[in-house]
């Protein structure tokens, strides 16, 4: 098949949608390939388990474990561990795949997370741990949000059902959950880095592993993906790149490397497996080999097929269809026994959410969701009741943005996550899609500000760690006016420890020049980003959670003033003994959303009898240090609350307090920092993380009493 007809769809044209013709379409959303009797049987069998499901969701049945019974017809049920491919005909392997994807299909919909990833590297998955020999040779899921099936080949069938739930398995690889998972991940494009030192220290050691990182045509595009290619080039090291070209990131991908992938594929035919062999110099004669070689750079040179892989040092092989085993077991067979030294990678087209229509169809191809009917792919609907900050926040800067055309606004790659998509349907010229390139995000920003612009990049918490440089040496010693709407700020829930937002306090609240706001609820959010639009003297940070915004925990008419705190909530001044003695009993002063758990505590301190003071800050930096002073004499305890890691708003009121205030030593009240715990938290429901973290109303009248 000549690929060419691949590159023409226009971006939300699904792919499925042209190869539905010739795929038999059964009406049920697992499709099923044309190709064997057994499979057309395994379909029958899905269709009856999903009806027998829908009877238990009518029922009210709980539903049964994804994970087949163990004496069951099916191979899947013969597999515990990546050894027991090595036993299975290829029939086999090829109804496995069936099963495979209908186990992570079933898993899924039960617990949520990513799934449209996963469909797509099942054959991938199976062909990997058929050939090489795992967890010895060394197999990195870039991102890891794709790795599912793997773990389900890998130990861990039975436990799949707890997928992102308590105390269950990760959404992603981890290196204390198996040896199978040599690298954990979360963010992307850390797989080639990774599986070159891994590489580079077989060699030191001379135990001749094969290390293979699959990574995705968007983790493709960032940064350290360029650099470990850059270096992977150089090397001699053996290290197999398997590049998983979906021609999807989360959204549809951007930038050169995606229509540099597309010219690759465009102008060719699958490789087939003999074609692969015969690439392989190893099976030549050493003289040959080099005239051969000769004559295949000269060719590649003058018909200008050369690709960026080969140019930066790689062996390229592709593309490969990676949906097909016959061809993909042999190519990865020749791969591992040839003897080439040096990177190779192999490009596979494969499908994101292959096999399952309702992620075919889909525009994001079902990336992330929530817990689904298996039949219809309809996602449960989410229980909030009011928009969450997310959105806020992007109707909040169209609203600034249609007064003020030097609005911009940068995402890298997470369009939708950060509500830019809809500023980007009123705004598309405003708007810049970087790709996963959160480094390149922030100094592109800072050269807009430069000339003048006014750009708000809206990022993750988590990956704006990875431009962490670019955030001090590009934009806060030129006090460029970026604004940094810092999302996911706090804890995640399921995604875990990969994607906390733990840390930007503590890491952009040690840098000058730099504005630190965080917002405690909906009506404090839209002031605050009004705030940032007009605000010109240099970065601003301003912090938000996951989740949905309380539309306004306190009356507040006044505008948000630099620097400036609020007293939310005062106890009637009535004649206790502390007030006797001139202080009231607590202060709790909250950074963030926290705040409404502070007014319970409060409450509940009344009830108890004491007198409370609650202040949201509002700002870290530059801290409001007349609300402090006044919270810090007045009261006996001073609680502060974030939800942050230590170091952070908590670290800074305490430095005020101690090294740079007038308070009388004798005259310091007792001070509590209530912050995120110093560990990776697991993924939870985040009502738990909470309580984990010790951060809710109940935490702060604990530390009232003590
Ligand atoms: C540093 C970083 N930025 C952003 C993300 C969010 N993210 C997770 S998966 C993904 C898309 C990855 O696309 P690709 O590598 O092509 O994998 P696919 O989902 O298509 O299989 C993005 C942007 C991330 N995990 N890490
Ligand atoms: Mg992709």
């Amino acid at each position: 098949m000549n690929l060419k007809t691949r590159t023409f769809y226009p971006p939300h044209q699904s792919l499925c949608q042209q190869k539905i013709t010739f795929a038999s379409f059964v009406p049920f959303a697992l499709k099923l390939p044309p190709m064997a009797q057994a499979q057309k049987k395994r379909t029958v069998i899905a269709r009856s388990d999903s009806d027998e499901a829908i009877q238990r969701e009518k029922t009210g049945l709980p539903r049964r474990s994804v994970a087949p019974p163990r004496n069951d017809a099916s191979v899947l049920s013969r597999v515990e561990r990546p050894a027991d491919l090595k036993t299975l005909s290829d029939t086999d392997l090829h109804t496995l795949a069936q099963e495979l994807r209908r186990a992570t299909i079933e898993a899924v919909s039960q617990t949520g997370g990513h799934l449209g990833a996963g469909l797509g590297v099942v054959e991938l998955t199976l062909a990997i741990h058929t050939v090489f020999n795992t967890p010895e040779d060394r197999l990195i899921w870039d991102v890891g949000h794709q790795c599912y099936p793997h773990k389900i080949i890998t130990g861990r069938k039975d436990r799949i059902h707890t997928l992102r739930q308590s105390g269950g398995l990760s959404g992603f690889t981890k290196r204390a959950e198996s040896a199978y998972d040599p690298f954990g991940a979360g963010h992307s494009s850390t797989s080639i880095s990774a599986g070159l030192g891994m590489s580079v220290a077989s060699d030191l050691s001379g135990d001749n592993k094969n290390v293979i990182a699959v990574i995705g045509d968007g983790a493709m595009s960032a940064g350290m993906a360029f650099e470990a290619m850059n270096n992977a080039g150089t090397h001699k090291n053996r290290l197999i790149v398997i590049l998983n070209d979906n021609e999807m990131s989360i959204a549809p991908p951007v930038g050169a490397m995606s229509h540099h992938l597309t010219k690759l594929v465009s102008s060719k035919t699958y490789i087939g497996a003999r074609e692969a062999g015969k690439k392989l110099m190893n099976v030549m004669p050493a003289p040959l080999r080099h005239a051969a070689k000769r004559a295949e750079e000269s060719a590649r040179t003058h018909l200008g097929s050369g690709s960026l892989f080969e140019e930066m040092g790689f062996y390229y092989i592709g593309p490969v269809d990676g949906h097909d085993l016959d061809q993909l077991l042999p190519i990865l067979r020749n791969v591992r026994d040839s003897h080439h030294n040096g990177p190779i990678l192999i490009h596979a087209l494969t499908q994101k959410g292959k096999g399952y229509h309702p992620a075919e169809n889909a525009v994001d191809k079902m990336h992330g969701v929530k817990k689904f009917n298996v039949i219809t792919g309809e996602q449960v609907k989410s229980d909030a009741r009011a928009p969450s900050h997310t959105s806020v926040f992007a109707k909040q800067l169209i609203k600034c943005a249609e007064n003020d055309d030097k609005i911009t606004a940068i995402t890298a790659a997470m369009p939708d996550g950060t509500g830019l998509d809809k500023f980007a349907a009123r705004f598309p010229e405003r708007t810049f899609d970087v790709g996963i390139a959160e480094q390149h995000a922030v100094t592109f920003a800072a050269g807009l500000a430069a000339e003048g612009y006014k750009p708000f990049v809206a990022i993750y918490s988590t990956f704006l760690q990875r431009a962490y440089d670019q955030v001090i040496h590009d934009v806060a010693i030129q006090n460029l006016p970026v604004r940094f709407m810092i999302d996911r700020a706090g804890l995640v829930g399921a995604d875990g420890a990969t994607h906390a937002g733990s840390f930007d306090i503590a890491y952009l609240g040690c840098i000058p020049n730099m504005t630190l706001m965080a917002a405690s609820d909906a009506a404090d959010l839209k002031k605050m980003v009004t705030f940032a639009a007009n605000y010109d003297d240099g970065p601003l940070a301003l912090r938000y959670p996951r989740g949905e915004a309380l539309e306004a925990i306190a009356e507040d008419d006044n505008p948000v003033e630099l620097g400036k705190g609020r007293i939310v909530y005062a106890s009637p001044v009535i004649a206790t003994p502390d007030l006797i003695r001139g202080k009231q009993s607590i202060a709790i002063l909250s950074y963030g959303t926290r705040l409404q758990e502070c007014l319970k505590a409060a409450k509940q301190l009344e009830e108890k009898g004491q007198t409370v003071t609650v202040a949201d800050a509002r700002f870290a930096k530059p801290l409001d240090t007349d609300l402090i002073q006044s919270l810090a004499t007045n009261h006996h305890t001073l609680i502060t609350i974030e939800e942050g890691s230590r170091g952070g708003f908590g670290s800074m009121v305490l430095e005020y307090i101690h090294n740079d205030s007038n308070i009388q030593h004798s005259n310091i009240p007792i001070i509590q920092t209530l912050h995120l715990p110093d560990t990776f938290q697991d993924h939870n429901d985040p009502t738990k993380q909470y309580e984990e973290a010790g951060l809710t109303a109940q935490h702060i009248l604990r530390h009232c009493e003590e």
